[in-house]
């Protein structure tokens, strides 16, 4: 199956999405719910209804794009990703997946080609953690991982309650008719950029994905007694900020320690409480990020941290308290579905290679519910993010005509 993807069209279309941000350009600041996602998702949606396709949005804001297929009774194979944005972030990560998507979708219709299966588009609400402090929020409600009680437990910074969220977006419904079960979709696809540095220093323009690491993630709070900066002297200090830096560099000595380059562990967020020059920092929150191929590995970091947590709450005398947020296990990729994307790799000539993915992506949670592959495309420098993350549109253009061949493979013959 030959098709003519419209590079030009698709990279005006990125750059029309990047533009709805809360923050100036090069950086992207999109954060679910907020006025630009939903400008963003607008727009999205006008693009999928000017390509012929049919649109549904579930209860959590998940949106579907359809290309009915000849036999539409069929299990419908689907591709889709995220258009949420980190702060100050760039403007190809998740995105590359959905206007990719549709540009597949449109160059197969183009090219006179008709599915059997139907084929969707999905766009995923919250793939990043930013508002409610876990990731892939629309899809794990999509595949079960969270159910109604999300509505109510998960909140944002200022304690908005996710329902509040979504139905001020105007999302309404249970959570619970979000669900799909196994079964629901033959398959699903992700075109994503790389977000690393493998493709680009060997020179291959196509990741084929073969495992999604497993990710946790947890908030630590500390508390001590604060105080004035001069008059306290040192001996009588419980200082928060001091622990939580013992904690962190903990948490990197245990990663550290399992001696596999497959262990990564993060601490993004650090609030100092009052956060004042001349107080004694009397309150810190943490958010840790821990991830690994190995889960049994992984496992043993947030041990570790834990251990390290009780020692440094004893010798400083600090009251510390740890949530953990979510701790997933690993996704595999459907050994079919990446035959069927060498495939239209090889019938390209394109050159591929098989790898894992340390990001986590909306696929670690649709692989709960059907066979998934991901196509990954380099990223200059492996940079992701961040503002200066780039994909070039030769790059996607490959992306994307792989995509269409793995789509119209699937939609047409299993
Ligand atoms: O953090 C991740 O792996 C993804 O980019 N949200
Ligand atoms: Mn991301
Ligand atoms: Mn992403």
């Amino acid at each position: 199956m030959d098709v003519n993807i419209n590079s030009a069209r698709l990279s005006a279309e990125l750059e029309s999405l990047a533009t709805f941000s809360s923050v100036p350009a090069p950086a992207v600041t999109r954060v679910v719910f907020s006025e630009e996602d939903l400008r963003a998702r607008a727009y999205v949606k006008r693009l999928c209804l000017e390509a012929g396709l049919s649109i549904r949005e579930d209860s959590v804001g998940n949106t579907f794009a359809r290309w009915t297929g000849s036999d539409p009774q069929l299990p419908a194979v689907a591709t889709g990703s995220h258009i949420d944005a980190i702060p100050h972030a760039g403007r190809y990560d998740g995105t590359v997946g959905v206007l990719g998507g549709l540009e597949a979708i449109r160059a197969l219709h183009d090219s006179g080609f008709r599915p059997r299966r139907s084929i969707e588009l999905v766009l995923f609400t919250a793939e990043e953690p930013t508002r409610f402090g876990i990731g892939c929020l629309g899809s794990r409600i999509l595949c079960g991982s969270l159910d109604g009680a999300a509505d109510e437990a998960l909140r944002d910074s200022q304690g908005q309650r996710l329902r509040e969220w979504r139905t001020a977006a105007g999302y309404r419904g249970q959570l619970s008719t979000a669900r799909l079960d196994w079964g629901h979709y033959a398959a699903f696809l992700e075109l994503h950029i790389e977000q690393g540095r493998l493709l680009e220093q060997e020179g291959v323009p196509l990741g084929l994905v073969t495992a999604i690491a497993a990710p946790a993630s947890l908030r630590i709070e500390l508390e001590g007694d604060g105080g004035h900066a001069g008059a306290l002297l040192m001996p009588d200090r419980h200082d928060a900020f001091l622990a939580a830096s013992e904690i962190a560099l903990a948490l990197e000595a245990a990663v550290k320690a399992t001696g596999a380059i497959d262990t990564v562990g993060t601490t993004g967020v650090c609030e100092v409480f009052p956060c004042a020059i001349n107080s004694v920092p009397s309150r810190v929150k943490l958010e840790v990020d821990v991830r690994d191929i190995d889960e049994a590995r992984r496992d043993g970091v947030l041990a570790a941290l834990s251990t390290a947590c009780e020692r440094v709450a004893r010798q400083r005398g600090i009251r510390v308290r740890t949530q953990l947020l979510n701790s997933d296990p690993p996704a595999h990729c459907s050994p079919e579905l990446l035959a069927a994307l060498a495939s239209a790799c090889d019938q390209r000539w394109i050159a591929h290679r098989r790898m894992v993915s340390r990001a986590y992506h909306d696929s670690l949670f649709m692989a709960r519910i059907a066979p998934v592959a991901m196509l990954f495309i380099p990223c200059r420098n492996g940079v992701s993010h961040r503002p200066d993350e780039y994909a070039s549109p030769e790059a996607i253009a490959t992306g994307v005509a792989v995509l269409a061949g793995g789509l119209s493979a699937l939609a047409d013959t299993i």
